[in-house]
């Protein structure tokens, strides 16, 4: 039966989720919810996740939600289908999960809210706030400068094989590097744009670019 994952294609939380099951080759199924409406509020869908934002997923009796979380879930429960993303022994496991962390906790919470004054607020008649940018920038290019130091020998994040540490990163950056004009900060560092090419070129994100159809 396939997942059913509520949520919106061009999202870059929902593409978290679809990309993993692009790669691990499970089936699923788009609930559309528009994020520009009641409907991520209203009861029924506050009951799949709480917080009234996308994605979430219902597989049988089975709910979730978090992007990440659940594409972890599924990457565990699938491991012997499709691409193997969460590392083999468990000090992989660990170094897989230290570079999913730094995109949760260092590189999303900037590159988050500079989309939000580039590309959000201007399409719905907001200012943007020019000065938080210039500071989230700032932080982003120390940030980055960590993951150009990283990707010089490393040919993934994770070390040889690409894995959910890199996975994660990629609809967040996609917003970085098509949406924001800020796309230099990856391509004036060798190493982070060598590996942005290179996972930016798998077969499940150019599946998942065309079905987003941007
Ligand atoms: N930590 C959550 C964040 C979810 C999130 O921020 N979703 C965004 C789309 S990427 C959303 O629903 N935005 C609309 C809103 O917050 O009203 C996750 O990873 O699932």
């Amino acid at each position: 039966m396939a997942v059913k994952v509520y949520g919106q294609i061009t999202a870059a939380c929902p593409q978290r989720v679809l990309l993993c099951f692009l790669e691990k080759g499970i089936e699923f199924e788009v609930a559309h919810i528009n994020l520009d409406s009641f409907e991520q509020k209203n009861p029924d869908f506050l009951l799949r996740q709480p917080f009234g934002q996308v994605p979430a997923v219902e597989d049988g009796d089975f709910k979730l939600f978090e992007s990440r979380a659940i594409a972890r879930y599924y990457a565990a429960k699938y491991s012997d289908q499709g691409t193997a993303l969460l590392g083999k022994s468990l000090e992989q496991r660990a170094i897989v999960d230290q570079w999913a962390e730094v995109e949760a906790q260092y590189f999303n919470p900037l590159v988050q809210p500079i989309v939000i004054n580039l590309v959000v607020k201007p399409k719905f008649g907001y200012p943007c706030d020019d000065v938080l940018v210039a500071d989230l920038r700032s932080k982003l290019e120390k940030v980055l400068d960590v993951y150009e130091t990283r990707l010089g020998p490393n040919r993934y994040l994770a070390g040889d094989e690409f894995t959910m540490a890199d996975l994660t990163h990629m609809p967040p950056m996609r917003y970085l590097m098509d949406e924001t004009g800020l796309s230099r900060l990856v391509k004036d560092r060798l190493n982070v744009n060598r590996w942005w090419e290179e996972i930016s070129a798998r077969p499940a994100w150019i599946k998942l670019m065309e079905m987003a159809d941007y």
